[in-house]
């Protein structure tokens, strides 16, 4: 197999937002997102780009162990963004998007000046895209948690914007009432695309210990046991804004992959599941989508993209 120009006997070839991708399938921002030798192995496993851990402007160490448990039907991590810093990470950008695996930076920041000067920095290294990360569940108020609330969410979005020229994603929380207005405040803002969604948040308890298992005693949610959440919203963000979706949550092979384009996702993360798959699970999913749209007769993906709307 060349991982230079098709990965499979059809093309899988999609175009998120003005970028081009040879597969629809990437890495979810935090899972191998730091180690440049790992985030090469992500791309020579077939994905279409990878996304980095979310980066900020300073250093930070993250929460003290644990910082992740596995329950049934997923992990709880509350990793606590730890990053190096968008300096140092930068040359690491360089390197990556040097070496041609094309760089989908993930970031987060606590004022509108450090998210612009990050995505400055982080265009400069030759990201491809950025994903901007408005949704830890792990951090209280001072970074991240701000697309619980549609005014800072297109705020942020607007300004971030305004200082790039690359292809803005903006990743939402499950962690709200209602997930519309966010959404839609995220496109009124500039977004190019949706990522949809982040992990959900959740505690486990030892009972031996009688205390919660997880440092930060709460954490988020991510495998299988997020997917029908994370589905239901690409379904109904689809329905609500015009501007593409990236589907993330839970997805573990190609069925759920397949069930994310149909709901109306023009391209997908998968995170957990290297965990328990390994870096064969972005082979495995484009051979699995290649051979369902043989079966079913599609000559692109963009007809599957939304398609269950319409039946
Ligand atoms: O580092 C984390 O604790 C973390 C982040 Br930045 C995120 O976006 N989502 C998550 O589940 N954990």
């Amino acid at each position: 197999m060349s991982y230079e120009g098709e990965l499979t006997k059809i093309s899988l070839a999609v175009d998120l937002a003005g970028l081009k991708l040879r597969s629809p399938i990437m890495n979810a921002s935090g899972v191998l997102g730091i180690s440049i030798p790992l985030l090469k192995r992500v791309y020579n496993s077939g994905t279409g780009a990878v996304i980095t851990k979310s980066i900020g402007p300073l250093s930070r160490p993250g929460h003290p162990n644990p910082t992740m448990v596995h329950v049934e039907g997923g992990v709880l991590n509350s990793m606590g963004l730890p990053n190096p810093g968008v300096d140092y990470f930068s040359i690491e950008v360089k390197e990556l998007s040097d070496a041609g695996v094309p760089v989908i930076a993930s970031f987060f920041a606590s004022t509108i000046d450090e998210f612009t000067d990050s995505s400055i920095k982080l265009e400069r290294a030759g990201a491809r895209a950025l994903e901007l990360n408005l949704s830890c569940p792990n951090v209280s108020g001072e970074s991240g948690m701000c697309a619980t609330d549609p005014y800072t969410t297109e705020k942020v979005t607007a300004a971030v914007k305004s200082v790039t020229k690359l292809p803005l994603f903006v990743k939402l929380s499950p962690n709200v009432t209602d997930i519309i207005p966010i959404a839609k405040a995220a496109e009124f803002g500039g977004a190019d695309a949706i990522t949809v969604t982040n992990t959900l948040k959740g505690m486990a308890i030892d009972i031996d210990f009688k205390k919660p298992i997880l440092s930060n005693v709460t954490g988020g949610l991510s495998g299988p046991a997020l997917k029908p959440v994370a589905l239901r919203y690409v379904w109904e963000i689809y329905e609500a804004v015009k501007i593409p979706i990236i589907g993330c949550g839970g997805i573990n092979n190609w069925r759920d992959a397949v069930e994310y384009l149909l709901a109306g996702s023009t391209a997908l993360e998968v995170g957990t599941a290297i965990m328990t798959h390994g870096f064969e699970i972005f082979n495995e999913i484009n051979e699995g989508i290649s051979q369902y749209m043989v079966e079913n007769k599609f000559n692109d993906l963009k007809e599957m993209i939304g398609l269950a709307h319409k039946s």
